[in-house]
């Protein structure tokens, strides 16, 4: 009786969480956050890097896909490495910029990454060239020899951001091969263009 008591709780539990994200997400948000998390779900553990310079947006990106909420955050500082898990789906967020001491460390990170998504503040014009670099560094690593490349142009909200068009020159990205790659124009902070960036991913990994 306390097992199936138990087993019912846990469904409760399961259903309930559900509901919530989809309500935090709100109706029209919510079909498309479901329909992205379904595509992901694949029969097969689908890793993701979320990299970027420090400041870029990736947590704010990362809380916005679990809570669609808003939330200001500190800049995270060194090598603090987040991760989100989602049944198959394992995400991993770290900065990336300056940090040669550590650089080996990362690898361990990238064994059988699927897809990167790399996040650019497009308002910090000054560190454009500095994220192109990071960037083509981490491409180069053999680790991510067969991931798919997605690049968040963030911060699309803000007056003096750079356009995708700029970004993508800045950053290199036409020079970039054998990898599937994407730019998306988006705002974390309003959640602008995040669905259809994650939509272009879950379709290359779907192959
Ligand atoms: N205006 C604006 N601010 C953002 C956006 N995304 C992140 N931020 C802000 O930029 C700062 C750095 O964001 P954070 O997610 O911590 O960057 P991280 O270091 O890459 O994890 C925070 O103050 C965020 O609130 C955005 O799309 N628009
Ligand atoms: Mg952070």
């Amino acid at each position: 009786e306390t097992r199936v008591g138990t087993m019912a709780l846990a469904r409760i539990g399961r259903l309930l969480a559900l509901v919530l994200v989809a309500c935090a997400v709100g109706v029209e948000g919510g079909a498309a956050f479901s329909k992205i998390l379904g595509s992901l779900l694949l029969n097969r553990n689908v890793r993701i890097l979320m990299l970027g310079l420090d400041g870029a947006g990736k947590t704010t990106v990362l809380y916005r896909l679990k809570l669609n909420k808003y939330i200001t955050t500190a800049p995270t500082i060194g090598f603090n490495a987040e991760s989100l898990k989602y049944r198959n789906l394992e995400m991993t967020v770290w900065d990336v910029g300056g940090q040669e001491k550590i650089r080996p460390l990362w690898r361990h990170y990238c064994r059988n990454t699927d897809a990167l998504i790399f996040v650019v503040d497009s308002n910090d014009r000054d560190r454009l060239d500095e994220a192109g670099s990071e960037l083509q560094q981490m491409l180069a690593l053999p680790e991510m020899e067969t991931a798919s490349v997605l690049v968040l142009a963030n911060k699309q909200d803000m007056a003096g951001a750079a356009d995708v068009y700029n970004i993508c020159e800045a950053l290199a990205l036409e020079d970039i091969q054998g990898h599937a790659w994407h730019i998306q124009a988006c705002s974390a902070a309003t959640g602008d263009g995040l669905f259809e960036g994650l939509d272009w991913l879950c379709k290359q990994l779907k192959g």
